[in-house]
């Protein structure tokens, strides 16, 4: 059930929250224990599906936005069905990728061009690289008190393989300006209010990041088109940062002379606090930062949460890797709450910016109720941490070590 709704039930337990969420009359109503969740909500069965992407879980349709259950993302590389989507406004219809065009521009740009998806395609060399795509906003439905925005938990986050024109190539083939600090993306998508004069979003990168040779132009993803709520026909990937600011949609960039200023560059949107506040507070805008590189984090995608096992067996544990800009130097297990951890093998990535597979398995001294627990560190030898960190207004970065339950029989 989605999170936002558990909440209700948990703070109201309430007869009104009940009857409002299951949308008819409760007769017995006045027996129902406060904080149960009714067996109605109690299998994740959204009502909807995004068309491809069935076993996501649905946090919001208007815009969709939906998360992957960590055990559907197992693979190495995560295929285009398993790949979550966050919209802030909605995609475009009846695209065209024949005539779809892309323009490049902006203060800072010295020969603006434009180019079809042909044209990018013979003018640059072509690339593949595995990228990890991870909403700043993943994780966001632990921070007590709760912050505003889908209640992500654990599924916004993943790593294709994209195919594409390097944004350098492109940049170099326009001309950056000596001037040049932020590179912005316009996508095609339109606001909720349907204003044409509205963007849904226009976020980028610094210059640096944009000339890195892993920030793409992609078409394809594991080498098939873009999954339309991935952004078809075109986007940009720059991995290991918010995943905001990779554009889809992609119709125009813009090199800038200054700190791009489009839709959600401003606080509170993707920026925390510069220094630590306490839950709840309000922070001046002058006092946050934007959130570029994103901290550790680790994901275990085998066994599922839930799963009961027998105490003579040993269970394999594996899963996902990753700190941003950064490589993972260690990622290790608990099965005791932290108290003691043990090593798991780690491979290296596939390429820059691609999440890395931890493995190991664990075994149980007793029957009864465990969790697995998961800590990676990066190479700069900074951990995540076991419980929910620094609490700030919007619920960014919440890289708390992922936790699976485990009943030994
Ligand atoms: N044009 C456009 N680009 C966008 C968005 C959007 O709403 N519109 N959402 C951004 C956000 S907040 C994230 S986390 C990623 C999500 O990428 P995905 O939906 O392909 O997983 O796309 C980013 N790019
Ligand atoms: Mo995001």
């Amino acid at each position: 059930m989605n999170p936002q709704t558990r909440r209700v039930f948990l703070r109201d337990g309430g007869l009104l929250a009940l009857g409002a969420a299951l949308g008819m009359a409760i007769p017995h109503a006045r027996h129902f224990p406060p904080g149960l969740i009714p067996a109605a909500f109690a299998a994740d069965n959204a009502p909807a599906a995004i068309p491809g992407k069935e076993g996501l879980i649905i946090l919001n349709d208007r815009p969709w936005n939906a998360e992957t259950p960590a055990h559907l993302l197992d693979d190495p590389v995560t295929p285009n069905h398993r790949m979550f989507v966050r919209n802030n406004g909605l995609a475009p219809e009846n695209i065209d990728p024949d005539s779809w065009r892309l323009e490049v521009g902006g203060e800072s740009c010295l020969r603006p061009a434009d180019f079809t998806i042909a044209d990018l395609r013979a003018r640059f060399e072509t690339v593949s690289l595995q990228l990890q795509l991870e909403c700043g906003g993943n994780g966001r439905g632990e921070f007590v008190p709760a912050a505003s925005g889908n209640q992500w938990t654990t599924g916004a986050v993943g790593c294709p393989e994209f195919t594409g024109a390097r944004l350098r190539d492109v940049l170099n083939y326009c001309g950056v300006g000596a001037d040049a600090v932020y590179v912005g993306y316009h996508g095609a998508d339109t606001h909720l209010s349907g204003d044409p004069d509205l963007e849904p979003i226009s976020r980028g990168v610094p210059i640096d990041k944009a000339l890195e040779r892993e920030s793409l132009i992609a078409w394809a993803m594991n080498g098939e088109d873009l999954p339309l709520q991935n952004g078809f026909p075109l986007r940009l990937v720059c991995g290991g940062w918010p995943g905001s600011v990779s554009g889809k949609w992609l119709r125009r960039i813009v090199v800038r002379n200054r700190v791009h200023d489009g839709e959600k560059m401003a606080p509170p949107s993707y920026t925390v606090p510069r220094h630590p506040v306490a839950p709840g507070s309000r922070v001046p805008a002058t006092d946050m930062r934007i959130i570029e590189s994103m901290p550790v984090k680790s994901l275990i995608t085998h066994p599922q949460s839930g799963i009961r096992v027998d105490r003579r067996e040993r269970l394999d544990v594996r899963g996902h890797a990753w700190a941003g800009d950064d490589l993972v130097s260690a990622v290790f297990l608990s099965v005791d709450f932290g108290a003691t951890w043990l090593p798991t093998a780690l491979q290296s990535p596939a390429n820059r910016l691609a999440w890395q597979r931890f493995s190991s398995w664990v075994q149980f001294p007793e029957p009864g109720y465990y969790e697995v627990w998961a800590r990676a560190m990066d190479a700069a030898g900074r951990s995540q941490p076991m419980v929910v960190p620094g609490w700030n207004p919007r619920g960014y970065l919440n890289n708390a070590c992922h936790r699976v339950a485990v009943q030994v029989v």
